[in-house]
């Protein structure tokens, strides 16, 4: 008899502390979203990633947050990165979407309007994987909404000494242009070095990828747009690209 009143007032007890804990979020703010061993990233200026934008044009807009693993030093950050979405009104964040990359070091984060054509805008999250020595990999990681969900598309890497640019019709993403950095038997990092250019085409669920020209002479930070423009027989192909330059 004692001990079953003994349970029950424990049970109460119990009870009654998860609705003074949940009233106690519900007044204090956001239930805070746990991430171990991640902290948001933030850009050169300090500015973290955090974006707020209506991913699936329902008329709300959702957070984006993109994270990277807890480190003060650059060289130790393990990754791989993560990048979320969230729903939220003025009491709590609920996650919806959540994507691990590949790299350990975000190189850049960008909002691009209707990126495929089809209305949705996208973020483009720059994955990159980085040791400290000469530079390192960039993985283009689109965020956006396709098919009534949210997905994350793997599109093309490429090493940071080179450049890439959405080329598809009126700037979509349904092509891009790679240049990658051409090695030689000269080759010295960080130097002009000359390029091979590559054109990744957008199938409906991968990107595909063709070779193209590669260059006469050696830059070192020019944009595609800059390069093309100087040697403009680089995109010639065997099959028809649909790119505007
Ligand atoms: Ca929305």
């Amino acid at each position: 008899m004692y001990k079953k009143r003994g349970i029950s007032i424990g049970v109460t007890i119990a009870f009654l502390s998860c609705i003074v804990l949940f009233f106690a979020y519900w007044k204090g703010g956001k239930i805070p979203i746990k991430t171990p061993g991640y902290e948001l990233a933030k850009d050169p200026a300090g500015i973290e990633y955090k974006f707020s934008l209506d991913l699936n044009n329902d008329g709300k807009n959702e957070i984006v947050k993109v994270y990277n693993t807890v480190s003060d030093n650059l060289g130790d950050r393990r990754g791989p990165n993560m990048v979320k979405i969230f729903t939220e009104n003025d009491n709590y964040s609920k996650e919806v979407f959540s994507y691990t990359g590949l790299g350990n070091l975000i190189w850049g984060v960008q909002r691009l309007n209707n990126l495929f054509g089809d209305g949705y805008d996208a973020m483009l999250i720059k994955d990159a994987s980085y040791a400290m020595g000469c530079g390192g990999t960039i993985y283009l990681l689109l965020l956006t909404y396709k098919d009534g969900k949210y997905t994350a598309i793997n599109g093309p890497g490429y090493p940071s000494f080179g450049a890439c640019k959405f080329a598809g019709k009126d700037g979509s993403g349904n092509k891009i242009i790679i240049a990658e950095p051409k090695w030689e038997n000269d080759y010295c990092c960080g130097c002009k070095h000359k390029l091979q250019f590559y054109i990744y085409t957008w199938d409906g669920q991968k990107y595909i990828k063709t070779e193209a020209g590669a260059t006469k002479n050696k830059y070192l930070n020019e944009s595609v747009d800059e390069i093309i423009q100087k040697e403009p027989s680089l995109l010639i192909t065997n099959e028809p690209t649909g790119i505007s330059i």
